[in-house]
């Protein structure tokens, strides 16, 4: 099959999803054509039937855009790709705007007498926030509407779209995230060279730093472990309240074992060595990262929010807390890392839990998806 997917390239779980079912679907013999503004981050190199086409997002001076029409641009990149490349679909991740504009792009192609079908993806905030704006509210549930075929990454997400928006002609069908396990595996080698000194307990947290992530409270919940003993804790990623992360950091005196380490396009080898990953979000419709760090052995701790209960089983292969609950979260953190015997008890059962969500699992179900779409 010749597959279009359009996602956002950069930093975030909705890219990095898209981009290795891309790479999942080119191994199992498709071809995928990625289309969007830069080359997603998780595209590292030649891959066999792999293709990016590149949107422009600007044009020479022309006063009268004062801001340049990147989704018409995307219609229309969508459409010549479509044409060009003879897709079958396209799978656009993210709502907003990429749902509008597919579904421009199909009538596009419609008025030439050509056919192609759209699936869109729900992600997460594409729902539970932007959507529903009042500027977006109504283009959203229109674009879900028109889509062919509808996804959403939990029960919780496929719930809070019917819930939202009512969508009262679409289907919406979960599909879960998933994880790939030739990338994502426990190595007990792992332990952090250069970055814990011996002896620290290895703690991390990946994001895009947004309000929506509570990177503060990561902090505060490392201060009440690194208080019970010595501990390192990873920041990988940027984002917005980077700032008010490191200033935190410093009030609570744990500045010097906090590792701010910015964005990194890989995270494997870093969870492999971690002990303990924190995910306080305000809400996470799946928690991509929460998986792929269970993949590797690390123990999530989290709050009981949006999608994650489908993934993690409180006090059997993670830890969930209400948000905001960083005294909790701390003290049991510390409680299971005093504990060896339950840690690697957890640790193990996070890692059979991981295996749940394998590519080999998960993209079959996109297939069996496709293939409905296009009959
Ligand atoms: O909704 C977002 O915040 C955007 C999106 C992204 O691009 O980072 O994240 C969402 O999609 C991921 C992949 O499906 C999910 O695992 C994340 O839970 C979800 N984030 C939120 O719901 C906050």
């Amino acid at each position: 099959m010749k597959i279009g997917i359009t996602c956002y390239p950069t930093y975030g779980g909705s890219g990095a999803l898209a981009t290795e079912l891309g790479l999942e679907l080119a191994r199992r013999g498709h071809e995928v054509h990625f289309i969007t503004y830069a080359s997603p981050f998780r595209l590292r190199g030649y891959a066999e039937r792999v293709y990016f086409h590149e949107v422009e997002t600007t044009m020479g001076r022309y006063p009268l855009f004062e801001h340049y029409p990147y989704t018409l641009a995307l219609a229309s990149k969508q459409h010549e790709v479509a044409l060009r490349e003879n897709l079958d679909l396209l799978h656009v991740h993210y709502a907003i705007p990429h749902a509008t504009t597919a579904w421009l792009a199909k009538a596009m192609l419609q008025g030439e007498g050509r056919q192609i079908k759209v699936i869109t993806t729900l992600h997460g905030t594409d729902i539970t926030l932007v959507g529903q704006e009042s500027s977006f509210y109504a283009i959203t549930k229109f674009s879900i509407e028109q889509s062919d075929l509808v996804t959403a990454v939990s029960t919780y997400l496929r719930d809070e779209t019917y819930r939202a928006f009512g969508c009262v002609s679409c289907d919406v069908k979960v599909i879960p995230n998933f994880v790939n396990l030739a990338e994502y595996h426990p190595d007990p080698e792992k332990r952090w060279e250069g970055l814990a000194p011996a002896g620290h307990r290895r703690i991390m947290h990946v994001s895009n730093f947004r309000e929506v992530k509570r990177v503060k409270d990561v902090i505060r919940v490392f201060a009440r472990i690194r208080r019970a003993m010595p501990a390192t804790l990873a920041m990988v990623g940027d984002g917005p309240e980077r700032p008010d992360a490191e200033a935190e950091a410093k009030e609570l005196g744990v500045a010097e074992d906090v590792k701010f380490l910015g964005r990194l396009d890989s995270v494997a080898t870093l969870l492999q060595g971690c002990e303990l990953f924190l995910l306080p979000s305000t809400t996470e419709s799946f928690g991509l990262a929460a998986l792929e760090a269970m993949a590797c052995g690390a123990v999530v701790v989290a709050t009981r929010v949006g999608g994650i209960p489908e993934v993690i089983d409180d006090g059997a292969n993670g830890i969930l807390e209400p948000v905001g609950s960083v005294e909790a979260m701390g003290r049991r953190s510390v409680d299971l890392l005093r504990g060896p015997d339950n840690l690697a008890a957890m640790r193990a059962a996070a890692i059979e839990r991981a295996r749940q969500f394998s590519a080999d699992k998960i993209v079959p179900m996109y297939e069996a998806l496709y293939a409905e779409a296009i009959r």
